[in-house]
């Protein structure tokens, strides 16, 4: 697999590699900001890209959250709906509204088709488990409501422009 993917053969991947080897179930590439998240979790030496070692691990999470991604697709329709999504949330340990749910389809949903592929699953999931411990450190009186501009939580490396207000609930550690 790795050699597919090391479009170059130099025995590094980057993220603009790993883009154009990861497919969605409608055969779409990745999109870049997944794997730019991807690479920063497991560019474990922090030199930019993926090397053998750190891509056996990264390979094996993207099949964890393959299988994960498929178990929660109940209608098999190859995305992920509201419903579904809140059906993940609920087995992840997470206890969000219905609208919290709308508003991440909102968010990660690029085509506007009310449902999210899986790459936007990935970065979604990998986003609100950021967001929740972060949640946690910063509700210091408990009072279950924070304001998080998302620059706060971009210090792993990866850079985006999105600036997010975000309000949640009860959130549960992350218990997978
Ligand atoms: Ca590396
Ligand atoms: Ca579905």
């Amino acid at each position: 697999v790795k050699q597919a993917v090391d479009e170059d053969c130099n025995g590094k991947i980057t993220a603009q590699e790993l883009q154009t080897s990861l497919m969605n179930n409608n055969c779409t590439p990745f999109n870049s900001e997944t794997c730019r998240l991807m690479v920063g979790m497991f560019d474990v030496d922090r030199n930019g890209t993926i090397d053998i070692y750190e891509f056996s691990s990264l390979w094996k999470y993207i099949q964890e959250w393959r299988a994960c991604f498929d178990s929660f697709d109940t209608d098999r329709s190859g995305t992920i709906d509201v419903h579904e999504l809140n059906n993940a949330f609920k087995t992840f340990g997470y206890n969000l509204s219905q609208n919290f749910c709308q508003l991440c389809i909102r968010v990660f949903d690029r085509k506007g088709h009310s449902s999210i592929k899986f790459d936007d699953f990935i970065q979604c999931c990998v986003m609100l488990k950021v967001l929740s411990a972060k949640f946690m450190q910063k509700d210091v009186q408990k009072t279950g409501v924070i304001r998080v501009y998302y620059e706060e939580v971009s210090e792993d490396g990866y850079e985006s422009r999105l600036r997010t207000h975000v309000f949640c609930g009860d959130s549960h550690d992350y218990n997978s």
